[in-house]
This record gives C-alpha cells, structure tokens and sequence, in this order.
C-alpha cells in the first residue's frame, strides 16, 4: 500500500507523538487503531506482521514498516516541512529534546498514568514516589529546556513538541501539577490549529 497509515491507540502517548507530528506537517494518513489492552495475538494480523513487538505506534510509509516513536519522529523530521527538523540546528534540538524525554518523561509519566489506572497490577512499595520524585526533576528541566521561547522549537512547534506532548498533556491524570511554563505551553499546544484530541486522533 503507498501512503502513510498509522496504527495506534488514543491511550497510547507514544502514538499520540506521531499522529500530531503528521497533523501538524498536514501529511495525508490513514490511522488503524489497535486494541492495546486486548491480547496481542488477537490484533490485526497486518500489524502484527508490520511491528514485530505488537506495540504501537507503527507507521507503515508506502508498505514500509516504521516502530519506536523516536526514530520515527526524526525520520519525519527530516522527511517532511514544517516540523522543524529540516535544517541541521533544527534536527540537533530534536535529537537533544527526544532523547531527555525518553529517558525523562517518557519513562515516568506512562508509570504514574498506569498507576492510578483501574485493575492495574500494583507497583511495587516505593514506586509511585520514586516516579514523583523524577517527575518534579523532569518538570524544571522542561522549564530549562523550553526557555522563553513558544516553543522548543522556537516561535513554532516541531517533532521535539510533539514528543513531549504525548504524555505531558496528560500531567494531571498521572497525579502530578505542571509548572506555569509548562501549563502555558499545554494551552499552546491545544490551541494549534490541528486536532490534538487523542480520540479524534484515533477513531474507533
Ligand atoms: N518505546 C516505544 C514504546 C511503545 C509502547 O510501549 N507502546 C505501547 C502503548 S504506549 C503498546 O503498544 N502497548 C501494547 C502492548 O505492549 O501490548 C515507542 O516509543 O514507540
């Protein structure tokens, strides 16, 4: 199949990172959501066959299958305008910002989410205030990092945005308080002119 088609779930923020970096690009997809709480022998089988973990987010670019929301943020960076990555500096921020989130954010905040959810399993003793613990490093960091810029990306926002939006937009329900710089930047983030809903982004 030529085009793009992008497998993911509206709970899922890593595939939330890449259905926006697609909006925000105007980049012409199909998505498929995938039941990532269903058994993962009992997803599409196109998936399964395309992301060898059954995770999401899968980007599938003209039958090729793209896995690891990082890698394919930087390779829509680079392939696409209007992201913010199609200069050398550009993709320098990029690689600077996916990378502390990853490492940061993307590590705590999916936990505190998971957490607070209904029917979980437990983590174990000391978790959840280890994981606070790293969220409030990881919230003066994003202010360090943003500077007084819109965005990190300067006046417009790009593929480091999108990444760190996939789980900050949900800082509340992981029990946790923004900082001003990043509660402004939440608004701007929801104001862009894209949809940004995760069940728009990913339609039943
Ligand atoms: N490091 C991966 C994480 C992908 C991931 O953990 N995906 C989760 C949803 S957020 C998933 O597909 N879970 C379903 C499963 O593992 O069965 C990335 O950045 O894309």
């Amino acid at each position: 199949m030529s085009g793009f088609l992008l497998y993911g779930h509206p709970d899922s923020g890593h595939a939330c990172k890449v259905a926006l970096a697609l909006r925000l690009a105007g980049q012409a997809h199909e998505t498929k959501r995938i039941d990532i709480w269903a058994p993962r022998e009992t997803r599409d089988a196109a998936f399964l066959a395309a992301s060898p973990a059954a995770e999401v987010p899968c980007l599938m670019i003209d039958g090729a299958p793209h896995v690891q929301s990082g890698a394919i943020l930087l390779d829509l960076g680079e392939r696409l305008t209007g992201l913010g990555g199609n200069n050398a500096a550009g993709m320098r921020r990029a690689r600077e910002v996916l990378f502390w989130e990853a490492n940061r954010i993307g590590m705590c905040l999916p936990q505190l989410i998971e957490a607070r959810r209904t029917g979980a399993a437990p983590l174990p003793p000391g978790a959840v205030a280890w994981l606070e613990g790293r969220f409030a490093v990881d919230r003066d960091r994003f202010d360090l990092l943003l500077g007084d810029a819109p965005f990190f990306h300067g006046d417009a926002p790009g593929i480091a945005d999108c990444a760190v939006w996939g789980y900050v937009q949900w800082v509340e329900k992981a029990g946790q308080t923004p900082s001003a710089a990043m509660a402004a930047w939440l608004t701007r983030m929801r104001d862009l002119p894209v949809e940004t809903r995760p069940e728009a982004l990913f339609p039943a």
